[in-house]
């Protein structure tokens, strides 16, 4: 894996230096080369091969894993729910984009186009579980490949509401949620323990966010790492495609991954540093707890 090597040159750094490091993080200072904003907004250097032969499950429709086959050990996996009408393809961007930072990703397509969150939610917890099974499954090209302890939730609009449902009621069995422009009224989430990235577009007139994302937001225990990120003009689709416009949101989806699957302390200056505050202008809110 090409970015092994700049981790295992800063982890020496910071050993022959750790007073200083100490003091630095969540500075530069524990960024490492190759690692910045402009290289979190474009695919990464991995590359990426997709696969649709999967087992069937009752809970969701055909599916595809995008995955980076130059991994050699067990990566971190995220489902991700289409909303309300979509397929596969409305959303699919981001299967590449995560996968060639260094993710198993599966992307589905509900039964019914217009299942509500709820079936969504119980479709993303299936989903998870069989990426979890991926790792054992005899003939997937993610055998021995899946860390269990690395699993995430995405979805956009019903979608996201379903990621809501299901982090509140399954964060025994993920590690980080992402809901895009969510949709869910009177949506009440104070069971979600697990990081939360709650991406919002200010302009939302399909799930305003008066009544959905912020909302949706706030029952959010203070005690769980959530933000609320929201793209000033913004309208419902801001996260359904990467290019040009939106690919900071593939860079905080990103950073929130590698932070919080991964536990990599390299990205926390993305969410919660320096590395964020450039984007003051783009942003009608961002909000971090408490
Ligand atoms: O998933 C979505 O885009 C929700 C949009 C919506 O207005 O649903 C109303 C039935």
């Amino acid at each position: 894996m090409p970015n092994r090597f700049p981790q295992l040159a800063s982890l020496i750094i910071c050993a022959g230096l750790l007073s200083a490091c100490a003091l630095e993080t969540g500075s530069e200072a524990l960024r490492a080369p190759g690692i910045s904003i402009a290289s979190l907004e474009v695919d990464g250097p991995l590359e990426v091969r997709a696969y649709t032969s999967l087992p069937d499950v009752p809970e969701f429709g055909a599916a595809t894993v995008y995955y980076p086959p130059a991994i050699e050990g067990r990566m971190g996996a995220i489902a991700i729910a289409p909303g309300f009408t979509e397929r596969q393809r409305h959303i699919n961007w981001w299967g590449p984009r995560l996968a060639s930072h260094g993710y198993a990703v599966l992307v589905f397509d509900t039964n019914e186009p217009r299942d509500n969150p709820g079936v969504r939610a119980d479709a993303l917890i299936a989903a998870v579980r069989l990426l979890k099974a991926e790792d054992s499954r005899v003939g997937s090209p993610l055998r021995g490949h899946i860390d269990s302890n690395k699993l995430a939730i995405m979805g956009h609009s019903m979608g996201g509401g379903g990621t809501l449902i299901a982090a509140n009621a399954h964060s025994d069995e993920i590690k980080a949620a992402i809901p895009f422009t969510p949709w869910q009224p009177e949506g009440v989430f104070d069971h979600i323990s697990v990081p939360t990235l709650v991406i919002a577009g200010a302009a939302d007139r399909i799930a305003p966010v008066a009544l959905h994302a912020w909302p949706h937001y706030q029952t959010i225990p203070r005690t769980t790492p959530r933000v609320y990120l929201e793209v000033a003009g913004g309208n419902h689709f801001i996260a359904n495609s990467g290019q040009p416009d939106n690919a900071m949101l593939g860079r905080y989806a990103i950073a929130w991954l590698k932070l919080y699957l991964d536990g990599d302390e390299r990205y926390r200056d993305f969410t919660y540093g320096d590395a964020q505050q450039v984007d003051a202008r783009d942003l009608s809110r961002y909000i971090s707890n408490p």
